[in-house]
């Protein structure tokens, strides 16, 4: 049942420190005013208010992280250090964090626990270990210089893992910006930072919305590191054409899942429940776009609906519940909006208490060229289309402006190994889904952006071929 005692010590925290979340610059607290609320999509209450940066603030902090910048990067056995003490403080603070996440985003506690903390963890605890190997096995290397981050609200704090841990492993400093409706798990963060020895100017946070994130994106930063959606991050791709600041992006998707008639049903439809029901289906690689083989579409539909009706929609901070708010009302209007204009294929929906929750949606029947089969819809609901052979599978799930992930579900190997390299998209997985860890390289191609966050690729995204010049001192023959 609902766990209220650990809701009560997220909110005496952030009363303890005036409920307002704001900047973190050069390793203290900055400019603290309540200028936009955050709140609790699961209950519309406000969580505190939130500073909206502007652009000297952005200015002030790319400052401090120029000048922190030389030093961090002297030393990877330092920065090791850290970063071990960053993920051990993470640790130490799970609950909080993860209870803090939970009340922010509105996902289910038993996804922020089990899953977003533990791998935002991980992912220090991964990149530190390449921190110290630096100096020693990547001499072909330097780091960046500063990096602007700018981060969503599906997943706050592991989004900010991805962007600050292989950033500061390879001797960068950052600003990074979280998302406006999510800013309470970074200012924990912030707290983590300081209590773990990370120098003034190393690690900087700016909250704010939009406008904050365009001035960071105009700031004198090295290198822009976004995830979001793909309208904003061609906006930042024409933002700094030519400005010579290295780009990464990560932007949306609707990423096929393919089951062939072969497949173990059973685990294609509990990978099903994890691919759009997992956070509600606000995920980039959420497994959108499900193709089934005509000749068992109805008794796969037929099961996964019964097993829709077993979904668990309510309080996130119940243990037992599977689906929880949607991140905001905004969200959600956006959702109902794109799903009350389809009239296209057969629509059916579970139940959802009132307020800010969108309940299991499976529409099937859908053409491959429907609104609702090409466009992101980022909630839980599952669009579905047939196909007769695997030739049609693949162009089924290429036909798609995205190429973030797919998903293929067959017991034949041989199967497997023909369609996978045929899909064009960042990741591939085979009789799995939303796979993801550290040491694996995470991204798109086409409209769902470039470079790769994780993995060595992540790493090697956050440094520069080295400039080497030596002095000839033998006399010359
Ligand atoms: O994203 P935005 P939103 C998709 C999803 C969702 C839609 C809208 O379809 O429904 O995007 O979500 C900052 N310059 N995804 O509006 O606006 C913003 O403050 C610089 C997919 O929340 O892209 C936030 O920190 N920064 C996605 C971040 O960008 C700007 C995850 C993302 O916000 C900016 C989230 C600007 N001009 C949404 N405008 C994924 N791929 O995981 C906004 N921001």
């Amino acid at each position: 049942g609902p766990a209220p005692e650990s809701s009560a010590e997220a909110l005496a925290w952030l009363a303890d420190r005036g409920g307002i979340a704001g900047h973190y610059i050069n390793g203290k607290w900055d400019a603290l005013r309540d200028d936009f609320p955050s709140n609790n999509p699961a209950t519309g209450e406000k969580l505190a208010g939130v500073t909206k940066g502007t652009a000297d603030e952005v200015a002030k902090a790319v400052a401090a992280a120029r000048k922190a910048q030389p030093k961090w990067a002297k030393d990877g056995a330092a920065r090791a250090r850290v970063l071990y003490g960053i993920a051990r403080l993470m640790q130490k603070n799970a609950r909080l964090l993860a209870v803090m996440e939970t009340l922010d985003n509105g996902k289910p506690i038993r996804e922020s626990r089990d899953i977003d903390i533990p791998l935002a963890i991980r992912h220090f605890y991964h990149h530190a270990g390449f921190a110290q190997l630096m100096d020693a096995e990547m001499p072909d290397v330097e780091p960046l210089g500063v990096c602007g981050q700018i981060i969503p609200w599906n997943f706050p704090l592991l989004m900010l893992a991805w962007k600050i841990a292989p950033a500061l492993a390879m001797g960068n400093t950052v600003v990074l910006k979280p998302a406006e409706y999510t800013s309470l798990s970074s200012m924990v963060f912030s707290e983590i930072c300081t209590a773990a020895g990370v120098p003034p100017g190393v690690v900087n946070i700016i909250t704010g919305d939009g406008e904050t994130g365009a001035a960071l994106v105009d700031a004198d930063v090295d290198k822009v590191a976004f995830t979001g959606s793909t309208s904003v991050g061609r906006i930042i791709r024409e933002q700094t054409a030519g400005s010579g600041k290295a780009l990464s992006l990560e932007l949306g998707g609707k990423s096929p899942y393919i089951v062939f008639e072969d497949a173990d049903i059973d685990s294609a439809i509990e990978g099903l429940v994890d691919a759009i029901w997992f956070n509600s289906g606000q995920v980039c690689c959420a497994g959108s776009r499900l193709l089934v083989q005509e000749g068992i579409a109805d008794r796969f539909y037929a099961k996964l609906r019964r097993r829709m009706d077993g979904l668990r929609i309510g309080d996130p901070m119940d243990k037992c519940i599977d689906l929880g708010a949607i991140v905001d009302p905004e969200q959600l209007a956006q959702i109902k909006a794109m799903v009350d204009a389809n009239t296209a294929g057969e629509t059916y929906q579970c139940a959802a208490p009132e307020g800010c929750f969108y309940p299991p949606t499976l529409i099937t029947g859908l053409a491959p060229s429907d609104t609702l089969m090409q466009e992101e819809i980022f909630g839980p609901v599952l669009v579905a289309c047939t196909f007769r052979t695997p030739a049609e599978a693949v162009e089924i799930a290429n036909n798609t402006r995205y190429g973030l992930a797919a998903s293929v579900w067959t017991e034949n190997i041989n199967l497997a190994l023909d369609i996978a390299p045929k899909l064009i998209a960042g990741i591939v997985w085979v009789n799995a889904t939303n796979l993801m860890d550290a040491a694996a390289g995470f991204g798109g191609v086409r409209e769902s952006g470039f470079g790769r966050e994780g993995g060595w690729e992540g790493l090697m995204g956050y440094t520069k071929p080295k400039g080497k010049t030596a002095k000839i001192t033998a006399p010359m023959p």
